[in-house]
């Protein structure tokens, strides 16, 4: 029997580097010999992609926080039986560029929902999956929100304040202060070269 891979979460505010670091990563732990899935929320699968759709059009400026925090976790729980699961269980690390860490921050954190709300629907969708590994890229907001401005057009969360960014950011913080056995600072203020070093020198620690 193939052993169960890892669950690997990429998460932070907007703008820190995440997404622009899911492939390098990827390619670190396949050099070593892992099978890897590269995946993000909302989204990764057909239906979760449709989903994210709704979510950044900015053209829905008014959507209840508790609707958004319901297609969040539809389209989390299509990509967990989908892609997440099944990636897992055949070995693959799976990288996901943001998860539920991202919901308690932006759902919990961001728009104020309980976070009780939040707990229930986590333990509904997700059974017992939670990621082994978080590496949470930090940066200070205004270095974060201006990298993410330079691309230009501006979706429904990047539209948002930088006060709704510091409450999120200060719910990430929260959160890895409580799980240090789970969450991989990555100093993302830093030059790509020195991001990506220390992601190889985490990628050492944690593979054989
Ligand atoms: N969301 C939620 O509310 N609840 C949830 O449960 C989930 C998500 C799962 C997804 O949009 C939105 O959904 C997200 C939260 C919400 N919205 N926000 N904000 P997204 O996927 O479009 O947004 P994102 O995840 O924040 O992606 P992003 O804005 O692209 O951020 P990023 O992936 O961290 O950054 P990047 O694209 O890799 O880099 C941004 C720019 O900076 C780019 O031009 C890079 O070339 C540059 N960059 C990256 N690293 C560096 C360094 N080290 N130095 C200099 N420049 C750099």
């Amino acid at each position: 029997m193939k052993t169960r891979g890892k669950f690997v979460t990429l998460e932070g505010i907007e703008g820190v580097g995440k997404s622009t670091q899911c492939e390098p990563l990827a390619e670190m732990l396949r050099a070593r010999g892992i099978g890897v899935t590269v995946t993000r929320e909302p989204g990764g699968t057909a239906l979760g992609e449709a989903v994210r759709r709704v979510l950044l059009d900015p053209a829905l400026p008014d959507m209840a926080p508790i609707t958004e925090l319901l297609l969040m976790f539809s389209a989390r729980a299509e990509h967990i039986a989908r892609v997440i699961n099944p990636a897992l269980e055949r070995g693959d690390w799976v990288l996901c560029d943001r998860f539920t860490d991202a919901t308690y921050a932006y759902q919990g954190g961001g728009r104020g929902l309980d976070i009780n709300l939040i707990q229930t629907l986590e333990a509904l969708v997700q059974n017992s999956l939670r990621p082994d590994f978080t590496l949470l890229f930090d940066a200070p907001v205004e270095i974060a929100l201006s990298r993410a401005k330079s691309r230009g057009a501006s979706d429904r969360f990047e539209r948002e304040q930088v006060a709704f960014f510091q409450r999120v950011q200060a719910v990430y913080h929260e959160r890895a202060r409580h799980a240090p056995e789970r969450f991989i600072a990555i100093d993302a203020a830093q030059s790509l070269s020195k991001v990506e070093a220390d992601l190889a020198d985490w990628v050492r620690k944690v593979t054989p």
